[in-house]
């Protein structure tokens, strides 16, 4: 890639946020959107529960396993370099990738629970070299709106206190990463308008032109 006469590669999008901000159902209108242009697309979401890391994080999640801090934190993080070369392909094949949670929620969600030996840096550092969104949507939504929806969960980090700490911390860490494209959208309004939203990047985006540069990767974070 990156040489002339090369295909260009596909896009890859990244949909972040809060539990019941939308990011699930809003991947699925953005990839439909996307195959209606006639593009091919390709969905991931992480945690990635079928594959072995992705099974011992849903035992975790829901409470069936015990796991340490440090030693979830790297399982996450294990669940998304195992699905690299898959990513790769994708795009250099011109495919557009949309990915529902990646690295931020990675590192946001550890950070959250004040262990004090998980420094926001010490969370994002098993990320970098992970493949750099060109785009990543942030779906921003008020802990006490998003538990309207249906109440939370079962789930481990499922409870309101936690989710408004992911949201300032999210905010923070996305303060870091100046050279990220990241797009914070009102996930507070309604589905359609909250949809027409993220596809307006995604026609932005699209419109810029055919990517024929390399594909960069996820660096160290900038100073606080
Ligand atoms: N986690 C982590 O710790 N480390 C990591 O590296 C990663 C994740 C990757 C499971 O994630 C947990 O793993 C998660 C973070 C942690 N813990 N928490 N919290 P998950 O991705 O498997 O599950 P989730 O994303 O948290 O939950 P979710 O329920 O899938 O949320 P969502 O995808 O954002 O929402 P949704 O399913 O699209 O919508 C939720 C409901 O709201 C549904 O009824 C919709 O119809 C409704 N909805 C959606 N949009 C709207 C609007 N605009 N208005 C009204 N109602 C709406
Ligand atoms: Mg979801």
């Amino acid at each position: 890639m990156g040489e002339k006469g090369k295909n260009a590669r596909g896009h890859l999008i990244v949909v972040e946020g809060l539990d019941r901000s939308g990011k699930t159902t809003q991947c699925h209108m953005l990839c439909e959107d996307i195959g209606g242009l006639d593009k091919e697309f390709k969905y991931i979401k992480f945690p990635d529960r079928t594959t072995a890391t992705g099974q011992m994080i849903n035992a975790y999640l829901q409470g069936n396993a015990e796991q340490s801090d440090q030693a979830i934190h790297l399982l996450f993080s294990a669940n998304r370099w195992e699905a690299v070369q898959g990513i790769l392909n994708d795009l250099r094949a011109g495919h557009t990738v949309v990915v529902d949670r990646y690295a931020f929620s990675g590192t946001v969600y550890s950070a959250a629970k004040d262990n004090p030996s998980m420094s926001l840096e010490w969370c994002w550092n098993p990320d970098i070299g992970l493949p750099k969104p060109d785009l990543v949507l942030f779906l921003d939504i008020s802990s006490e709106d998003a538990a309207k929806r249906g109440g939370y969960g079962e789930e481990r980090y499922e409870k309101q206190e936690m989710q408004a700490k992911v949201r300032a911390l999210f905010k923070h860490l996305f303060s870091r990463l100046n050279d990220l494209n990241v797009k914070t959208i009102n996930a507070g309004l309604p589905l359609q308008e909250v949809a027409d939203q993220i596809w307006q990047a995604y026609k932005n985006l699209d419109e810029a032109g055919p990517l024929t540069e390399d594909l960069q990767v996820l660096s160290t974070l900038q100073a606080p």
